[in-house]
């Protein structure tokens, strides 16, 4: 979207961006419409979802934010056989966790089924004392679930807060969990600030954040705000995603570098949609209100890229790199950066690269019967 702005001042620094954006791969610029259509979905009279059998499985805890990557990357973890979802964390991010939760009882436990989840609200609130937010009107689209119609569950939700959670589950699977994160980090700072020992026990922590040779996602994606360098997740609790990487635990992280090459077109949301099962079906209606909301006939998959990355690290290239977080405020406030020196954070690599079809393929192979 480009806006017609006659200030010569401001032409001068829109050539600046543009020369010096040539360094770095072009990104195409996603905008959200805020005005959301609601989706009437029509759930599979086959709601029976594969028993999981935890042993043998990586026991994950989910922090997300409900956009509906989001909710593709759940469903992933879900269905995956090799993933045991031990937990769900509705973090402040998209949503605001206390207003978000009921809506994710809903799909959890009403729609997909999935008993053997603990699902919880995360802390509505941030660990940065400068925090920033993701606009209203996302975040009240995400707090409904995206206008998607879901079975009215019931029962309540666990009493734990997200911290505790992430704590329970570490000490459940020592040295086996896998945290992963597809929005702010803040509850598991939390965790972290709580429990001295936690870090120990968590085996990594995989990660949708940042932007290391790319540009930032928040000023492409909504205009009003002006950070050309950061990417969302980590741009609203800065301080939380520094103490995380800064914490030792080893990090699996797809920043926004390869978020471009995976694209998910029509015609695979048409193929998923033939599968006849609740997740399928509520995915490849939300995907294809994606499609409409911004016009193309593809989306990136942002989030359910990093749910991949748990067990299908090989279809991604890894850069070990000392990452940190710049939580500064100002134009590089959330800037995932190299480290200066010998600063360790040697844990750390990221994912320049995906194996756009194979991602795809795995994506459509969680589905049964295989
Ligand atoms: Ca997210």
């Amino acid at each position: 979207m480009i806006k017609k702005i006659s200030s010569p001042l401001i032409s001068l620094f829109l050539l600046f961006i543009l020369v010096t954006a040539c360094a770095a791969p072009a990104l195409p610029v996603v905008t959200q419409n805020p005005v959301l259509p609601a989706i009437q979905n029509a759930p599979s009279p086959s709601p029976v979802p594969p028993t999981q059998t935890p042993e043998a499985r990586i026991p994950v805890v989910f922090l997300g934010d409900g956009a509906p990557d989001d909710i593709t990357a759940a469903m992933y973890l879900m269905l995956d056989t090799k993933i045991n979802l031990a937990g769900i964390v509705v973090t402040n991010g998209e949503t605001r966790p206390s207003r978000a939760i009921k809506k994710w009882l809903d799909y959890v436990y009403g729609y997909m089924g999935w008993a053997n989840v603990v699902v919880t609200a995360g802390c509505d609130c941030a660990v940065d004392p400068h925090p920033n937010q993701f606009p209203q009107s996302w975040r009240d689209s995400a707090d409904n679930f995206w206008g998607m119609t879901l079975p009215d569950y019931q029962g309540k939700p666990s009493a734990l807060t997200g911290a505790d959670l992430i704590i329970q589950m570490a000490n459940q699977y020592p040295r086996e969990l896998v945290i992963l994160i597809t929005g702010p980090h803040t509850d598991l700072a939390l965790a972290l600030q709580k429990d001295a020992m936690l870090k120990d026990k968590i085996k990594k922590v995989v990660i949708m954040g940042g932007a290391v040779n790319v540009a930032g996602n928040i000023h492409a994606d909504y205009a009003q705000e002006t950070n050309l360098v950061s990417e969302w997740n980590i741009w609203v609790d800065a301080l939380a995603a520094k103490e995380v990487f800064d914490s030792g635990i080893p990090l699996d992280i797809i920043p926004m570098d390869p978020v471009p090459e995976v694209e998910l077109n029509s015609a695979f949301a048409q193929k998923v949609g033939a599968v006849n099962l609740p997740g399928a079906n509520l995915m490849a209606a939300l995907w294809e209100a994606e499609f409409g909301w911004y016009k193309k006939d593809y989306i990136w998959i942002y989030d359910a890229l990093a749910a991949i990355a748990i067990d299908q690290p090989e279809l991604f290239e890894w850069v070990n790199a000392p990452l940190t977080v710049v939580t500064d405020r100002g134009p590089n406030q959330g800037r995932t950066i190299l480290q200066n020196g010998d600063g360790g954070n040697d844990h750390i690599r990221y994912a320049s690269h995906a194996a756009a079809q194979k991602v795809l393929d795995q994506l459509y192979y969680v589905f049964p019967p295989h």
